[in-house]
């Protein structure tokens, strides 16, 4: 093992989080690099984490490095090569005496934790960090970190990956094909109800989605609802968020990131808009993703949209810009 790197993740003493952290150190994710955690948690439940940390040992983890915990999210942040930001206040929880119920209170809550994990980042993380954004809001939280990071070497993300693995899945089995013979599964716009997953542009068994699918009403009633509310429809049959799902996509996501992208193919997260595909700057929208060989990511610049996918992703853009007007006053 020659090189190490340092990841650190917040919200690790929950569901996902309990999936996820094991994935980081099999010696796959980050191939044979040595992986260094730093965990980050509340106070309240910090010392929970005592516990995760007796049963990575306990795992043998043959990459696994050194292995700490705080509620110190400055400190973590020091060196930090990648971040996993999944920690944040859920809705229906009481918050300083406040059931948070409205989609802006929460955006304002989450917000506020990300201006103060964005600056920390900005300041003491490597200026080619990589931030993945799990926590929901995900893309507002990511836009509100990255102004706060004020670094531009530095490359925050929002999780539509899960978007996009649930979308691989509904066709596959719309189309008779093996999971892995779908590719380029985009997600367009906010990680919501509003985004837009892209059957047409999508690549199944080496063929265009639009020429396999040919069904535009099965796409639109069928395919876009399954999608969008799909992270429902687990809570409903579970009880409980998705979190083995999430945690597999937040792995693919890393994965994607870390090793360059097979010619002709992209991979789904939302970065910040540098005015590509009409999308206002600095948004963090969900794009076709491409990792070039240097390790930087880029995104796919050649995909034609259809006239009816251009409507679906204003949608989301709409509500992106919306949730960037709610919060505001946390911007510098
Ligand atoms: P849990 O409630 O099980 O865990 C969240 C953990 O975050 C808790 O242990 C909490 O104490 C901690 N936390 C809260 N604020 C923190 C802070 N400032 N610093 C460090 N830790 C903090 O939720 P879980 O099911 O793990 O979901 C985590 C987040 O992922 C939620 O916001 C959820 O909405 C979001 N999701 C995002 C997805 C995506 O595709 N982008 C999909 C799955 C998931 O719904």
């Amino acid at each position: 093992m020659s090189e190490s790197i340092k990841v650190i993740v917040t919200g690790a003493a929950g569901q996902i989080a309990y999936s996820l952290i094991p994935r980081l150190v099999n010696g796959r994710t980050f191939g044979n690099k040595k992986v260094d955690l730093t965990l980050v948690e509340i106070p309240q439940v910090v010392d929970k984490l005592e516990g995760l940390i007796m049963e990575l040992e306990d795992s043998y983890f043959p990459n696994m490095g050194d292995v700490t915990y705080t509620d110190n999210f400055e400190e973590a942040s020091k060196d930090g090569d990648w971040f996993l930001l999944v920690g944040s206040i859920p809705r229906g929880i009481v918050y300083n005496g406040k059931k948070i119920e409205e989609r802006s209170d929460l955006l304002s809550i989450n917000g506020g934790i990300f201006v103060d994990q964005g600056q920390a980042i900005g300041k003491n993380a490597k200026d080619n960090a990589k931030i993945l954004v799990v926590g929901n809001p995900a893309n507002t939280n990511a836009f509100i970190g990255k102004n706060a990071a004020n670094k531009n070497s530095q490359l925050w993300m929002a999780m539509t990956m899960l978007d996009s693995n649930r979308a691989k899945s509904v066709i596959s089995k719309k189309t008779n094909k093996n999971i892995s013979d779908i590719k380029n599964m985009i997600i367009w716009g906010n990680h919501s109800p509003t985004m837009y997953p892209d059957a047409e542009n999508s690549i199944i068994s080496g063929e265009l989605g639009s020429t396999v699918i040919n069904d535009i009403d099965w796409i639109e009633s069928d395919f876009i609802p399954l999608v969008q509310q799909r992270g429902k429809a687990v809570i409903d049959a579970r009880g409980a968020s998705s979190a083995t799902s999430a945690a597999k996509a937040a792995i693919d996501t890393v994965m994607a990131c870390e090793s360059p992208t097979e010619s002709g193919e992209c991979f789904s997260a939302a970065i910040a808009s540098d005015g590509s595909y009409d999308v206002p700057e600095g948004l963090i929208c969900g794009y076709p993703l491409i990792t070039q060989k240097d390790g930087s990511v880029d995104i796919k610049r050649d995909i034609v949209l259809s006239d009816f996918a251009k409507s679906k992703f204003k949608i989301s853009i709409d509500e992106l810009l919306a949730e960037k007007e709610a919060i505001k006053h946390l911007m510098k």
